[in-house]
């Protein structure tokens, strides 16, 4: 079975930019480890555990936050991080190549139960024109992402990568400690009869997105005229995940919950990743009127409706008015 490095090698990325992708998941690999101790995590510890400043019993999605910047701003090849979990733009090495945005631990409802939570990375090429801890190192839209991928911590911890071409699988192999391909090529089929929608919020969500699900739950005898199912994991990544291996549409669309905020995901951390790996998996991604990856971000932490998955389905979404 293949191992990272050498698909990536073969893939020709960059050396750099490989170094980055192996720092990132050099933490994931840490994170996977105390995911699985659960409430141990912070009693227990490992072998990670000098580089954690007064860590102990620190909540999971915290101490990942800790993790991933520690190693990151210890990379001579990152210029600037941002974070889910940090305000500002923290800067790294002055002149290196990339900068690196992340969503620690993804699903944070579901760290106390036990359930799919997981990281979400994005590495950019570093902006000369602007500071390191400028913002503005991260406005660039998601067409300029190097690579994107995600660590979903489940019964498995498995990698998601695109660094350009396919969006590949793999698996952590916990006897020897490295990510394992084990699916070449993820590919999403244009059309499904699944979604996931968090039901709850159907009275915030606008007249279109309204007569778009009635469609659905009409199932046979309505104007689709076929029968769907749903699913909602509350962890972006093992609901997108679910939709990369088996299909599906994802949707967090607009809505009114919060005055002043489009919707819950935010486009750095979030939606630009997710969007790189669907679309290169043969997907769409859309706010409902834009590419997601097509945005340019006015703001770090950013939130976009996000609807993203089978290709027809996401036209249909599109198409569909009240
Ligand atoms: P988080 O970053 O605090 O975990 O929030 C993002 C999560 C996504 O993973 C998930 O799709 C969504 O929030 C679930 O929202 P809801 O609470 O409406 O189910
Ligand atoms: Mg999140």
């Amino acid at each position: 079975m293949k191992r990272l490095i050498p698909t990536l090698r073969a893939d020709n990325v960059p050396l750099e930019l490989i170094m980055v992708i192996r720092t990132i998941l050099a933490a994931s690999k840490e994170i996977s480890f105390r995911v699985s101790q659960g409430a141990l995590s912070g009693i227990l510890g490992s072998s990670l555990d000098e580089n954690i400043q007064g860590e102990t019993q620190k909540k999971l999605d915290i101490l990942s936050n800790q993790l991933l910047k520690d190693i990151l701003l210890s990379s001579p090849d990152v210029r600037a991080i941002a974070s889910e979990e940090e305000d500002d733009v923290v800067a790294g090495i002055e002149d290196a190549p990339y900068i690196v945005a992340f969503d620690p631990l993804d699903g944070s409802s579901n760290i106390d139960i036990n359930g799919q939570i997981g990281t979400i990375f994005t590495i950019y090429a570093a902006r000369d024109d602007v500071p390191a801890d400028s913002p503005l190192q991260f406005a660039q839209p998601g067409t300029a992402q190097l690579a994107a991928g995600y660590v979903l911590y489940g019964p498995s911890t498995l990698l998601v990568l695109t660094t350009g071409g396919p969006t590949r699988l793999y698996t952590l192999d916990q006897t020897h400690g490295g990510y394992l391909l084990t699916q070449d090529e993820m590919e999403i089929e244009p059309d499904t009869a699944e979604f996931a929608i968090n039901m709850s919020n159907q009275r915030f969500w606008n007249q279109d997105t309204q007569a778009y699900i009635n469609q659905l739950i009409a199932g046979e005898t309505g104007p689709r005229g076929k029968r769907f199912n749903m699913r909602w994991n509350g962890a972006m990544v093992g609901d997108v995940h679910r939709v990369l291996q088996r299909g599906g549409i994802f949707l967090y669309p607009s809505d009114t919950k919060n005055p002043g905020q489009p919707s819950k995901l935010r486009l750095l951390y979030e939606a630009n990743p997710m969007a790189m790996l669907v679309e290169n998996a043969g997907g769409k991604a859309v706010t409902g009127e834009d590419r997601i990856l097509d945005i340019m971000p006015s703001d770090l932490h950013q939130r976009v409706p996000v609807i993203m998955g089978a290709a027809n389905e996401v036209d249909e979404f599109v198409n569909t008015k009240a």
